[in-house]
C-alpha cells in the first residue's frame, strides 16, 4: 500500500512539472553534503554517496558524486569522483562522506571498511577542483570505527572530525594536515546527544554550533533528523529536539548536512522517494531551513516544490574526458594534452591514432532514460570521424567538423540504463579521417517525457 502511495505521488509530481524533490532524479544519491566554497560564493555543491540501481542495501556502496549548480534548478552532476578502486586501504562500504576547502585544496573525508579486518575507517582524499577526481591520501590515524565522518573548519581555522554510528558519536581536533586527530582533545559526545544512531553533521550560526544527526527513538526505525548545540565545537552540547520526523516514503536511514547558499539556508536529507519507496534507495532532498527568535531550528516536513522555484530540477551529466581514467573510464592509447587552448577543465583528450585507439567515460544513471548527447571537441586539421558506442551499442559514423576552438556538437537523443553506462570515443577503424579529434567532455541532459 505504501509503495502504491509513492509510486502515485511520483507520477503526480512528474505530471505537473514543477517537482524539486527528489533535488537529482537522474542518479541514486545518498547522505548529501552541501557546500559553498569561499572562493565562489555563487555555486553551490553536494556531495553525496551512490546507492546501485536494484540493491536496495548498504553493502554494495562503492563511490561519491558531486553536484554543482548555479540557480538551483540546473544541476551538474559530475560524475563520479573516488571509488572503492582508487582506495588502496580499503575493502567495502563506501557510506557517507563530507567535504571541505581546507589551505587552497579540496578534500573529501569519508568512511570505507579496512581491507582484512573490516573495521570502518575515515579516508581522507584531496583534489585542486572542486568536482574532483580526488586522490586518496590514507585514513586518519586515531580514528577507530569511523563511519559517517563529517568535518567542520572554524573560523580561526582550526578543523574539527566528528564520526559516529551505531548509537554512538566522536569528535576531535584534527591535526593541521587532518590526517590524524589531536589524540588529548578526544572526546565521545553520545550522552550530550539523546537518541543519537550516526551521522554527525556541524555548522555554526550566531556564534553557536549546531550538531545536526540521525538518530531513533527507542528501537525504532525509520531514522529522525536531531540536533543539540554548544558554545564550543567540542561541546558540552545541550539536546534540542527533532526537526526531520517521520515522513511518508522516507528511507530507513536519514543523513544530511546544511549550507548557506545567497543568504538562505537549507538542508539536504535523504528519502526513498525516487526509487518508489524502496528503503535503502534513496535520493537527495533539500528544503529551506529556517530558525526561530530564540535560535531554535523549525520542523521541516519534506515538501515535493523543495526549494520553491516553480520549475523542475534537471541534471546534466558532465564528464570531463581527461577524467575518464579515474572515475571509471579508460584512456586508451590515447593521451590528455593542454596545447589547443580554450578547454574546460584540466585538457583534453587526443592522439586517437590507430584504430580502437578511444576514452571512455562512465556514466551512472538511476533509470533507463533518454538523454540528449553532447561533445565537447575541437579538430583543428579537419574533419573527423569516429565512432561512439554507449555500452554495446554503436552509434557509428559521428562526424566532428573542422573546428580550430572548442566547440559543443549536439548528437542528439540516446538511450542509457540503469546503472553503469561506459561511453566510447572510439578512431574509427575503417575510414581515415583528415583531423586529429581533441574530446574536452561528453554531457548526458535529462530529457523529460514531455520534452521529447
Ligand atoms: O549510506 C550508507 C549509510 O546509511 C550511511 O553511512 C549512514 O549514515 C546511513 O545513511
Amino acid at each position: 500500500m505504501k509503495i502504491k502511495l509513492i509510486t502515485i505521488i511520483t507520477l503526480m509530481i512528474t505530471s505537473l512539472g514543477v517537482s524539486q524533490n527528489p533535488i537529482f532524479t537522474s542518479v541514486f544519491t545518498a547522505d548529501p553534503s552541501p557546500h559553498v566554497w569561499p572562493n565562489d560564493p555563487n555555486t553551490l555543491w553536494v556531495y553525496t554517496s551512490h546507492d546501485e540501481p536494484g540493491s536496495n542495501n548498504h553493502y554494495g556502496m562503492t563511490g561519491y558524486h558531486a553536484f554543482s549548480t548555479t540557480d538551483l534548478v540546473n544541476w551538474t552532476d559530475h560524475g563520479r569522483i573516488l571509488h572503492l578502486e582508487n582506495v588502496a586501504w580499503a575493502e567495502s562500504h563506501a557510506w557517507a562522506m563530507d567535504a571541505t576547502y581546507y589551505r587552497g585544496q579540496y578534500y573529501l573525508v569519508y568512511c570505507m571498511k579496512e581491507a582484512g579486518i573490516g573495521l570502518f575507517r575515515t579516508g581522507v582524499a584531496r583534489s585542486d577542483t572542486p568536482e574532483g577526481p580526488f586522490t586518496d591520501l590514507g585514513y586518519v590515524k586515531g580514528v577507530e570505527f569511523g563511519q559517517d565522518p563529517a568535518i567542520f573548519i572554524d573560523d580561526d581555522g582550526t578543523p574539527y572530525l566528528y564520526w559516529g554510528h551505531d548509537r554512538k558519536c566522536f569528535a576531535a581536533e584534527l591535526n593541521k594536515d587532518l590526517m590524524s586527530i589531536k589524540l588529548e582533545t578526544y572526546i565521545e559526545l553520545t550522552p550530550q546527544l539523546t537518541h543519537v544512531f550516526e551521522g554527525p553533521w556541524v555548522h555554526k550560526k550566531d556564534e553557536k554550533y549546531y550538531l545536526t544527526y540521525p538518530g531513533l527513538t527507542p528501537r525504532r526505525w525509520p531514522e529522525k533528523m536531531f540536533y543539540a548545540v554548544a558554545d564550543k565545537p567540542l561541546g558540552p552540547y545541550k539536546f534540542k529536539g527533532v526537526f526531520i520526523d517521520d515522513f511518508e516514503g522516507q528511507s530507513g536511514t536519514n543523513h544530511g548536512g546544511t549550507v548557506t547558499y545567497k543568504g538562505k539556508d537549507i538542508m539536504f536529507y535523504h528519502s526513498a522517494w525516487l526509487s518508489g519507496g524502496l528503503s535503502e534507495t534513496r535520493s537527495a532532498m533539500a528544503d529551506y531551513l529556517e530558525y526561530d527568535t530564540q535560535g531554535n531550528i523549525l520542523p521541516i516536513v519534506p515538501t515535493k516544490t523543495g526549494l520553491g522555484n516553480a520549475k523542475r530540477t534537471k541534471t546534466t551529466l558532465k564528464l570531463e574526458a581527461e577524467n575518464g581514467f579515474a572515475a571509471g573510464g579508460k584512456l586508451y592509447n590515447v593521451i590528455v594534452d593542454t596545447w589547443i587552448k580554450g578547454y574546460s577543465g584540466k585538457g583534453y583528450v587526443t592522439n586517437f591514432d590507430n584504430p580502437y585507439d578511444h576514452v571512455s567515460m562512465l556514466a551512472q544513471v538511476a533509470k533507463p532514460a533518454k538523454y540528449r548527447f553532447k561533445v565537447r571537441y575541437a579538430s583543428p586539421d579537419g574533419e573527423s570521424n569516429h565512432d561512439i558506442l554507449i555500452n554495446s551499442h554503436k552509434y557509428s559514423a559521428f562526424k566532428f567538423p573542422q573546428s580550430d576552438t572548442f566547440r559543443e556538437i549536439d548528437f542528439g537523443i540516446v538511450d542509457l540504463k540503469a546503472g553503469d553506462n561506459l561511453i566510447r570515443v572510439f578512431k574509427k577503424d575503417w575510414k581515415p579521417s583528415k583531423g586529429e579529434l581533441a574530446i574536452d567532455y561528453i554531457k548526458l541532459e535529462q530529457v523529460f517525457e514531455d520534452e521529447k
